[in-house]
């Protein structure tokens, strides 16, 4: 038998632990770049690559804790294998993101496919924590413990501060990221722009003859909607592109009149819905065109959402109805769960 290298305990569960809470930054942080079209969502990305590169210096550490793990065969291995192989196809796929180097693995983005790969390791990650129990011990909270956390944190932060300073000195195509992530597609091109949606919403084929627009006390028909407001934005999806778009349409705050209320409920034709605070109306544009053309019916047609300064989710297409009401905006999941 091949002789064994043996990690200290103390020196094992200091990793499994660090490694615990540096999975919980990643996870949050990069939900938490996801809920802002503006800034704090560069200032987050900067603590959630940290975090990520964090998890890959740890390895050679960690290698040696799951060395030991395989060595003694117990049920469930093969679970904690998948969450190994699950965590490290989604920090190659932010890699190839980030870089440039890899935007596609076949069908879907890498950026859906890192973060496709954290949602599946959730289930994964619970089990192996549960299962893979760790004691941490007053002593492990010393002075010296945290010294080291914060030259490691420290570390971590160089070395993506480097991957930053090298794709940007070699121009790799990660150089023309916007502060999101995203990469320009299609830009005051619509035919060109992506279509893309949530998760499972397909695009529906709606009849402008029959279709109707409901707002409070009124019902507008397509031939009735306003069209002369323009509004130059850009929708940069959390899939990782970005497109800058003109849009024309009606200012919310045109349709709603003097609706008192809260919030805003917009509502696609497929039941998909985001609300918004009401006082947001007049920077809100239901577009029925890009580019002085009517919608593509993957884009929205008849009418869109725009909403400047908010990632693509927001941007509800196939709107059918816009409600006030006195709930408050916040009183919605944080993402649309279809
Ligand atoms: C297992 C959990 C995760 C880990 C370890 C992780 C790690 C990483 C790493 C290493 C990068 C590349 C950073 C670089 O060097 O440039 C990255 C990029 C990124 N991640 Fe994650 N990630 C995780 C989950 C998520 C989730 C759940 C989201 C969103 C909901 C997300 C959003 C992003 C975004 C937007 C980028 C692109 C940043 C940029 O291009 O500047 N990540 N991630
Ligand atoms: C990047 C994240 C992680 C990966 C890829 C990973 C992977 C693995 C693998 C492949 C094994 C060996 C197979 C097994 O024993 O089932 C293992 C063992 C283990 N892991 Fe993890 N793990 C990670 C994070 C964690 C965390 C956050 C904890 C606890 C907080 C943890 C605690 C353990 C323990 C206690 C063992 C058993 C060690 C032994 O038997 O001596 N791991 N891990
Ligand atoms: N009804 C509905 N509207 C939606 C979505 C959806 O799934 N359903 N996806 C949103 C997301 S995530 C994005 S990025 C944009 C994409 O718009 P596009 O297809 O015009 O590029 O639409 C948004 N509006
Ligand atoms: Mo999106």
């Amino acid at each position: 038998m091949a002789t064994r290298r043996h990690v200290p305990t103390r020196l094992g569960a200091k990793t499994n632990a660090a490694l615990l809470a540096l999975l919980a930054v990643a996870f949050l942080t990069g939900w938490l770049a996801f809920a802002f079209g503006t800034s704090p969502s560069r200032t987050s990305l900067i603590v959630h690559a940290t975090s990520g590169v964090a998890i890959l210096l740890l390895l050679p550490w960690k290698s040696m804790v799951a060395r030991r793990g395989l060595g003694r065969p117990r049920p469930g291995r093969w679970a904690s294998i998948a969450f190994g192989v699950l965590v490290m196809v989604s920090i190659a796929a932010g890699l190839g993101h980030s870089t440039g180097l890899v935007l596609w693995w076949g069908p879907f983005s890498s950026m859906e496919v890192h973060v496709g790969a954290a949602l599946v390791a959730i289930p994964l990650a619970i089990w192996h924590v549960a299962a893979r129990r760790i004691r941490v011990r007053a002593t492990d909270l010393s002075r010296r413990t945290f010294l080291k956390g914060g030259l490691a944190a420290g570390l971590a932060a160089a070395a993506y501060g480097g991957t930053e300073v090298i794709v940007h000195a070699t121009s790799l195509p990660g150089a023309a990221r916007r502060f999101t992530g995203s990469y320009e597609a299609g830009s005051f091109d619509p035919p060109a722009m992506p279509v893309s949606s949530w998760m499972f919403d397909a695009i529906p084929s709606l009849d402008p003859e029959r279709w109707r627009l409901r707002t409070p006390g009124k019902e507008w028909s397509y031939a009735q909607l306003p069209m002369d407001d323009r509004l130059t934005a850009i929708l940069d999806c959390t899939g990782g592109f970005y497109s800058t778009q003109e849009w024309s349409g009606v200012r919310l705050d045109r349709l709603l009149g003097s609706s008192q209320g809260q919030s805003i409920r917009v509502v696609s034709s497929s039941g998909y819905d985001r609300r918004f605070p009401l006082h947001q109306a007049p920077s809100l544009l239901l577009a029925t065109r890009c580019g002085g053309e009517p919608l593509d019916p993957g884009h929205g047609f008849p009418a869109r959402l725009v909403a400047p300064g908010r990632r693509g989710y927001w941007w509800v297409k196939w709107v059918v109805a816009i409600d006030v009401d006195d709930l408050p905006y916040w009183w919605q999941s944080p993402f649309p769960l279809q």
